[in-house]
């Protein structure tokens, strides 16, 4: 058993004392204490042993183990062991093309220049200084695709490369009205400081909508891995151009052409032609329980996901336990918010035939999240960015769920 496991060292042992809390966290924190775990007594009878003391930073209960699944080029949210719709910031999904940089915030700068009446330099305690911005979004890269025939996929690797934050900054408007944007500017170049130099155009409208720089993620400074000192965030855009560890922008009349708007993320659509500047993140939805590896039982099973949309809110998410012939409605927690994951959930009654259970996102502009075949007909048969199937999971007559292709 899972007891049997966690007991092996006793905490005690390890430790000698409830005086040393501190010290433990610092090594749970570290990862080393994390398997240390309990002696029999305190697990037995919490009530009888007198527990941790406050210490200066908290951790995760060792019984629980989530993880991101990394790669050379991300590590991906493990959706299936989450709940809710905000992403712990240590899951968080990465996707770095050279490393995550070391950055000094107190040499930290952000140039702006370009078409503007006056080009500035700020400090990291500059961009502090101006009136600041809160909301929650999610964030997709729109490589966010992988499917598998034989079934053995989490929803970590079928979609992992979302995660949504609560991002606090300034206004990118507000520095925009700083530096004096001319009228006729139509775009920006955001670049990173990491060794990837990242660049992307983005349309000066995005940057006087909603765009912002971001200094915090859920409460505290972004992590470097999510582009500290700061990153763009632009709301229901594709992951690549939210730019971390910004350091410039310029401002143009026209888009730069960078490798990453050029021989990457563009889409083959059916008639030979390429899709260049697909900003915009499709509505999708995933069903996180049941997923694989779960197994479930006959009887009632609350079917558990989340549904996003790059174009606004999430208005239906639809649930077929048939293998798509009839669809019903799930019910979306609120609140449900423009550009950010909403929670769905559906009471089904399993009858113990195998099926296939599926969701089916819609948002506010009466987008229809698609099947797989239908996508791969709109674009030639291509595989590539920008891939946001109905995911769908077999039922099996033993409970096993697995992946299928929609
Ligand atoms: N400077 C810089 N910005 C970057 C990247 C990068 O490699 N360098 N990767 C981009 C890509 S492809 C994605 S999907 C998102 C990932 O953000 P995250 O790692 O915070 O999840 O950052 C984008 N911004
Ligand atoms: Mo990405």
């Amino acid at each position: 058993m899972e007891i049997e496991k966690v007991n092996k060292i006793s905490r005690r042992k390890l430790l000698g004392g409830a005086a040393t809390a501190a010290v433990m966290l610092v090594q749970t924190a570290s990862g080393k204490a994390v398997q240390a775990g309990f002696t029999h007594a305190e697990l037995d009878d919490p009530t009888k042993v007198p527990g941790v003391l406050p210490g200066t930073l908290g951790s995760r209960s060792p019984f629980e183990k989530p993880v991101k699944a990394p790669s050379s080029t991300s590590s991906r949210t493990p959706l299936q062991d989450l709940y809710g719709t905000i992403t712990p910031s240590d899951l968080h999904f990465e996707r770095h093309h050279g490393g995550v940089p070391a950055i000094d915030p107190a040499q930290y700068k952000l140039t702006i220049h370009g078409m503007v009446q006056k080009p500035m330099v700020f400090t990291l305690a500059d961009l502090k200084r101006f009136p600041s911005v809160t909301r929650v979004g999610f964030l997709e890269c729109s490589g966010n695709y992988r499917g598998a025939d034989d079934g053995k996929i989490r929803p970590q690797e079928i979609c992992g490369l979302t995660s949504q934050s609560e991002w606090t900054g300034v206004s990118l408007s507000t520095l925009f009205r700083e530096v004096g944007v001319s009228s006729k500017a139509s775009w920006f170049l955001a670049e990173g400081g990491d060794s990837a130099v990242m660049t992307r155009s983005i349309p000066i409208k995005k940057g006087w909508d909603d765009a912002i720089i971001a200094y915090a993620q859920n409460g505290e400074a972004v992590r470097p891995e999510q582009g500290y000192p700061a990153r763009l965030f632009l709301p229901g855009w594709e992951g690549n151009t939210n730019i971390k560890w910004i350091r410039r922008i310029e401002v143009s009349d026209q888009p730069f052409m960078t490798r990453e708007e050029t021989s990457k993320y563009t889409e083959p659509v059916a008639d030979g032609k390429i899709r260049q500047f697909s900003f915009t993140m499709d509505a999708r939805s995933i069903i996180t329980y049941p997923s694989y590896p779960a197994q479930v039982e006959k009887g009632y099973i609350e079917i558990r996901g989340i549904a996003w949309s790059g174009r606004g809110k999430i208005v239906t998410v639809e649930i077929s336990t048939n293998a798509g012939k009839s669809w019903n409605t799930a019910v979306l927690q609120e609140p449900v918010m423009d550009k950010s994951i909403t929670a769905f959930r559906f009471l089904w009654k399993w009858d113990g035939s195998p099926t296939e259970i599926m969701s089916r996102a819609v948002d506010e502009t009466g987008y229809v999240q698609p099947f797989l075949k239908q996508l791969l007909a709109a674009r030639g048969g291509n595989m590539g960015y920008h891939f946001n199937p109905v995911t769908a999971w077999a039922i099996e007559r033993d409970g096993r769920v697995l992946f299928r292709a929609t």
